[in-house]
């Protein structure tokens, strides 16, 4: 599923990578007269670094016209180009095939690179150098693998140096996805790798080639007039004098003549070390190598988020974006939730259910949030029950990971109160905990989850829980009876994050039941009549002042006690902080839209637009 701009991207440079990579396969068999080695490395070069190897086969390798294949591939940058080719065929397809076995078996990221070198040099140095080039050259294999250690060596050397941090930087960068094989973005971070290490081997093979020390391209055609179906190579003599050779596929080869002195080979490969050194050692400085694609693969991280060398993987995935897909159900803006939860008796018990799971949730027109919601609502639905009430609510966790849910405010058993790892075992996808208790208080209470609430509860899982008293006579009356839950959201690039105050991860929409203004609810009333407003505080990050505009209100109950009449006062803005309730009554005195909303005006905004007077936590009262 593409989720990301990337994603079509990606698709695209693959259909041109599988293009390219047919046409200069197709071209090599047909037409082009070199040996079956630097075919099949064109071939798999081009499968690596699509358009960018078509264009160097067309530029350096392709014969223009028959017979100029000898003339049109000597000159040194060609030569060197072939050189490269060889290489990277090679250690490209060791290094490649070493991250995807990596990945899967979870192995850290800086034992991943390790291994990915040791497999790229062997597989240039025992297949690519010594076994396929051994007809070329002559000699026994491993006269080959001697030979061609060093240069294999330095060039291996500047391809990994190019190619680690590439691979460090972007896998382990905001979409990790790119440290998945199963994800489109891992093999085009390959392909980017390869390029970068292409690109930092190639002066060293165009001096390696220019001094005899290694083979650049070659020609070899099937002679026309000969007396026989034998094959002639013609090495390309360049600039340095090294040497013409013939080759009957059982001669003796050839030996290559260099002029290069030890001093120049050492320092050549001295820096070559060094700079492999800095590509696999210095994106430690600012990445955790020390993770692999099983701690972090796949997850999207905020950007802005600090992700130093010393952060851990517990750290990504609590700030990581909701998995779109994981949303097994997309609702519309019409969708309202905190609607009010039926439940079943069961011997004098109200049994209720509950199932989080991951939604698709639209809270503007244009906005829709990933969101992680008990029963495919926002806020969850509410659980209306009656002093007194015995309740059993069976939770049952379809999320993707693990849950609890905590009543918050009740008196209740210890082993119903949810904590996670402190009073139970947490709800593992898939399981279901029952809890079960009797309603003691009333009053205004909210439940949410208590398992990673940073995460879990910033993308949506709250709901009211709403406890009517025994005595009738106990309730605050009011005319109208309005419940706000308060949210926090950050969406960015199509993503959902847990919106939290760290960096990354400010929120910049925000929603009263489910919705920001101008989509919330509109409450109609007439003058005289009042207007109970029970404020709960489901949100994670900030205290909202709420405020009411028209007159002041009376606070009446605060977390769920009922407030004895002396201690009721009147206000107009009343500080709601995660976890806390206040209900407020307030009386329509004149006619006309009147609003509910948070004083922080950033809260009313919707990613900072103001849309028909405002955004995010508003309501409006319709007073006729
Ligand atoms: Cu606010």
């Amino acid at each position: 599923m593409l989720v990301q701009p990337i994603d079509y991207f990606l698709v695209a440079w693959f259909i041109l990578a599988a293009a390219s990579t047919v046409y200069v396969g197709i071209d090599q068999h047909r037409n082009n007269p070199e040996p079956a080695v630097m075919k099949w490395g064109f071939i798999l070069v081009t499968l690596y670094m699509g358009p960018v190897g078509l264009l160097l086969y067309v530029l350096a390798d392709k014969e223009p016209r028959p017979g100029e294949h000898e003339d049109f591939t000597r000159p040194l940058w060609k030569q060197g180009v072939g050189s490269t080719i060889h290489c990277v065929a090679g250690d490209a397809t060791g290094i490649i095939l070493a991250a995807v076995v990596t990945a899967t078996l979870g192995l850290p990221m800086w034992l991943d690179l390790i291994v990915e070198y040791v497999s790229g040099f062997a597989f240039g140095l025992f297949i690519f150098q010594s076994l396929f080039m051994k007809s070329m050259m002559g000699g026994s294999y491993w006269e080959n693998v001697r030979k061609s250690f060093l240069p294999e060596f330095i060039s291996m050397n500047f391809m990994m140096a190019g190619m680690a941090p590439v691979m460090s930087f972007l896998m382990m960068g905001r979409d990790m996805r790119a440290m998945e094989p199963t994800e489109l973005l891992f093999w085009g971070v390959m392909s980017i790798g390869v390029i970068a290490g292409f690109t930092l081997a190639y002066p060293a093979n165009v001096w390696l080639v220019a001094r005899g020390l290694k083979h650049g391209l070659m020609t070899q055609r099937r002679q026309t007039t000969g007396t026989s179906s034998r094959e002639k190579s013609a090495h390309q003599p360049h600039g340095t004098g090294h040497n013409e050779t013939s080759h009957s596929g059982k001669s003796s080869g050839h030996q290559m003549k260099t002029d290069a002195t030890t001093p120049q080979v050492s320092a050549l490969g001295i820096v070559s070390v060094i700079a492999l050194a800095i590509g696999m050692a210095a994106p430690a400085n600012w990445l955790n190598l020390t993770l692999s694609a099983r701690d972090v693969g796949g997850v999207i991280m905020p950007r802005g988020m600090i992700m130093g060398r010393d952060t851990p993987a517990e750290a990504m995935r609590d700030m990581a974006a909701a998995d779109p897909r994981r949303v097994t159900a997309s609702y519309d803006l019409s969708a309202k939730g905190g609607q009010e939860l039926p439940f079943r008796l069961e011997n004098g018990v109200k049994v209720f259910e509950l199932r989080p799971s991951v939604i698709r949730w639209q809270i503007l027109p244009n906005v829709a949030v990933d969101a992680y919601a008990y029963n495919g609502q926002i806020p969850g639905p509410r659980i209306h029950i009656r002093q007194g009430d015995r309740v059993r609510i069976n939770v049952t966790n379809d999320l993707p990971e693990e849950t609890t849910v905590h009543w918050h405010g009740m008196i209740l058993p210890n082993q119903m109160d949810g904590p996670a790892e402190i009073t139970q075992a947490p709800i593992e996808p898939g399981q279901t905990y029952s809890y079960e208790f009797t309603a003691t208080q009333h009053g205004t209470y909210f439940y949410h989850p208590h398992a990673k609430p940073d995460r879990t509860q910033a993308l949506g899982l709250y709901g009211a829980l709403i406890i009517d008293p025994a005595n009738p006579a106990d309730e605050i009356q009011a005319d109208h009876d309005y419940v706000i839950e308060l949210q926090e959201w950050l969406v960015r690039d199509g993503l959902t994050y847990p919106a939290m105050p760290m960096e990354g991860g400010m929120p910049n929409f925000f929603t009263i039941n489910g919705k920001a203004y101008p989509s919330t609810d509109t409450i109609h009333m007439k003058v005289g009549e009042t207007l109970k407003v029970r404020f709960i505080g489901t949100n994670n990050g900030f205290v909202h002042p709420m405020h009411i505009h028209g007159g002041p209100f009376e606070v009446a109950a605060r977390d769920g006690e009922t407030l004895a009449p002396s201690a009721r006062f009147l206000a107009d803005t009343i500080n709601v902080g995660p976890g806390q309730r206040y209900d407020v009554v307030w009386k329509a005195q004149r006619p006309g839209k009147w609003l509910i909303h948070c004083h922080i005006p950033h809260h009313t905004t919707n990613n900072n637009v103001e849309e028909k007077g405002g955004g995010g936590l508003m309501v409006i009262i319709d007073v006729s």
